[in-house]
């Protein structure tokens, strides 16, 4: 190829470029709808997918998406829609959009935001809305989005005039993204979806009342390098917000640079690997001893993106009284919201290990608390007995763990599964773990593998889940119908609302009230109904295989596990106990 033609084709490409470019400047300029408006915002932030389910006041935002070809996902229940969208956040470390209707379609989400605003998740809410002229008149399909979700929602928005929307759709999407990531509802009454304007779209936000401290304060920084030189029992306790922040690299480094072990809370489970020498598990309520007790003996404390929930810190009074407080959070709202902090920092995660490690500080000696740590660990490792007959649902998680090689990302429920799942899957890389920690959301689990395994479409996807959380969101096997979408869905099966059942044995004289079940739909017919891959496995001699065979299989298969139902979560720090008193350490 000679220069010259080389140079032409250059010329050709760059005049077409700004022919686009002039095109699309034209284009701009050409008033468009609401609809159209939203749909090519969505397009402006990379939005890739979008999970939802139409209605009247979102018809004409639904006719756009069918002319723009942005992928969507029709969930077959609202609620299925918005938990594919956390999940997706949560494994992507993007914004999951999720767009519905009005009123029950609306108020069908309420539950999912709630559960994205206490996980942090970043999510943009689209509710169709009536027309701005019949609002506050009951309308057909009219719910006041904006107060039922105020206090769930990072922030909310009503699109009162076309003019507003560009810059509310922009807004949105960084106030979702920035800071401690959260929901944003946008409700869009349908005459502004179909009203027309100029689609303006600034590339960047003016709120100057919104301002998230990123980087932390650097005397804050010291004042903790310092503490952590002259600690000889310092213990990191690692949270969500590490994973937010994508800070796991640097609180690896730092954690091995000054030899201070660390304990997670359920949802930062990740942020450290699962199976290094200085992790000691999950702590808070079904937690490990190591990690229970290292808190409350530790003389610092360093918690990191935790928000030190009442699941974790057991009673108040008795948690960690030896310790310093050490607290980085981007939020500053949880700095000393649960417990007083010696040493709040506030700023994001990975800068602030960043500025730590640059700090350069010296470590303190802690040989002596290390080897203590790895002494309890040792003597009270998790436990559970065999039977040789029945399915322990122990044995089953460390099956799932050793047949997926510790690869796969897992989503559950909500319940004994979720404990056991937390206690026995070792994370041994970050956003492979996707579970519902806050607010505890049964019938999350299976919509959120399926937002993981669009965020991650190469990735095997397992969803744990209760044979009670299941069945109140089980109509999204539709989608993996529709999509044949490979994800795994493993019942275990007690048959009984298993950690219900736990508390009435434990603190309610085992009055069993509603908790068991006499009957129990076939799981394996129901998936067969939506051509699913259905298995039944009883014994525990089957249970390797039936894994294997499931992970092998090209599509999605639905694992129905009966395991033994009389079975505790163990160990426990039962209601008004401190980390110090945890109950079943030993069998
Ligand atoms: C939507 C919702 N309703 C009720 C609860 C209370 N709850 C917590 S765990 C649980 C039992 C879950 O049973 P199952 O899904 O079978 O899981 P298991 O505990 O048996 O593993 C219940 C009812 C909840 N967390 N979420």
């Amino acid at each position: 190829m000679n220069k010259k033609s080389t140079g032409s084709r250059e010329e050709e490409k760059v005049s077409t470029k700004l022919r686009n470019k002039e095109l699309s400047v034209v284009e701009e300029k050409q008033p468009v709808t609401g609809s159209s408006m939203l749909i090519k915002a969505l397009a402006k932030e990379g939005v890739d997918v979008i999970f939802g389910y139409p209605g009247g006041a979102i018809l004409p935002t639904y006719d756009e998406i069918y002319k723009s070809g942005i992928r969507h996902i029709l969930a077959r229940h609202e609620q299925g829609a918005i938990h594919a969208a956390e999940g997706y956040a949560r494994v992507s470390g993007k914004p999951g959009v999720c767009i519905v209707t009005s009123g029950p379609g609306a108020t069908n989400v309420v539950t999912g935001i709630a559960d994205a605003m206490i996980d942090s998740l970043p999510l943009v809410v689209i509710t169709g809305q009536v027309a701005t002229s019949v609002i506050g008149t009951d309308a057909f399909q009219e719910a006041d989005m904006i107060g039922i979700t105020m206090p769930i929602t990072k922030h909310n928005f009503q699109v009162r005039t076309i003019e507003d929307l560009p810059r509310i759709m922009k807004e949105a999407f960084h106030i979702a993204t920035t800071g401690r990531p959260g929901p944003v509802l946008i409700d869009l009454p349908k005459d502004v979806s179909v009203a027309t304007g100029i689609f303006d779209y600034e590339k960047e936000v003016d709120l100057p009342g919104y301002q998230p401290t990123v980087i932390p304060n650097k005397l804050q920084i010291r004042k903790l390098a310092e503490a952590v030189s002259e600690a000889k029992k310092p213990c990191i306790l690692s949270g969500a917000g590490v994973l937010h922040a994508h800070a796991y690299d640097e609180l690896f480094e730092y954690a091995e640079k000054m030899r201070i072990p660390v304990a997670s809370t359920l949802l930062g489970l990740g942020a450290f690997p699962g199976e290094h020498e200085l992790f000691l598990g999950m702590a808070g309520m079904h937690g490990t001893y190591a990690a229970n007790m290292a808190i409350h003996q530790s003389d610092l404390l360093i918690s990191i993106g935790a928000r030190f929930d009442d699941r974790l810190t057991g009673a108040l009074q008795h948690f960690a009284p030896n310790a310093k407080i050490a607290h980085i959070d981007i939020d500053p709202a949880e700095i000393g919201k649960n417990i007083e902090t010696q040493i709040p920092v506030v700023g994001d995660a990975k800068a602030a290990l960043k500025m730590l490690l640059d700090e350069n500080g010296s470590a303190g000696e802690t040989g002596v608390w290390l080897a203590e740590l790895d002494k309890m660990k040792a003597e009270y490792p998790l436990w559970y007995k065999e039977d040789g007959e029945t399915i322990k649902p122990q044995k089953l998680m460390e099956l799932i763990y050793e047949v997926s090689n510790g690869e796969a990302i897992v989503t559950t429920d909500v319940g004994q599964h979720q404990m056991w799942a937390a206690q026995y899957y070792k994370f041994n890389k970050p956003n492979r773990w996707v579970t519902s920690g806050g607010l505890g959301t049964m019938g999350f689990g299976f919509p959120a593998a399926i937002g993981a395994q669009f965020a991650e479409p190469n990735t095997p996807v397992i969803s744990i889940l209760g044979d009670a959380g299941f069945q109140m969101t089980a109509q999204e096997l539709s989608i993996l119908q529709d999509l044949n979408l490979p994800v795994k869905i493993i019942i275990v099966n007690n048959s009984s609302l298993g950690m219900v059942r736990q508390w009435q044995q434990l603190f309610y004289e085992e009055r069993y009230s509603n908790s068991v079940f006499n009957t129990q739909p076939n799981f394996v017919k129901l998936a067969e109904a939506y051509d699913v891959k259905g298995m039944r496995v009883d014994k525990v001699e089957d249970v390797k295989g039936a894994l294997e065979e499931a992970l092998a299989h090209d599509g999605p298969v639905l694992m129905d596990f009966r395991v033994t139902q009389i079975e505790n979560v163990y160990p426990m720090i039962a209601p008004g106990k401190g980390q110090h008193e945890m109950e079943g350490i030993k069998p």
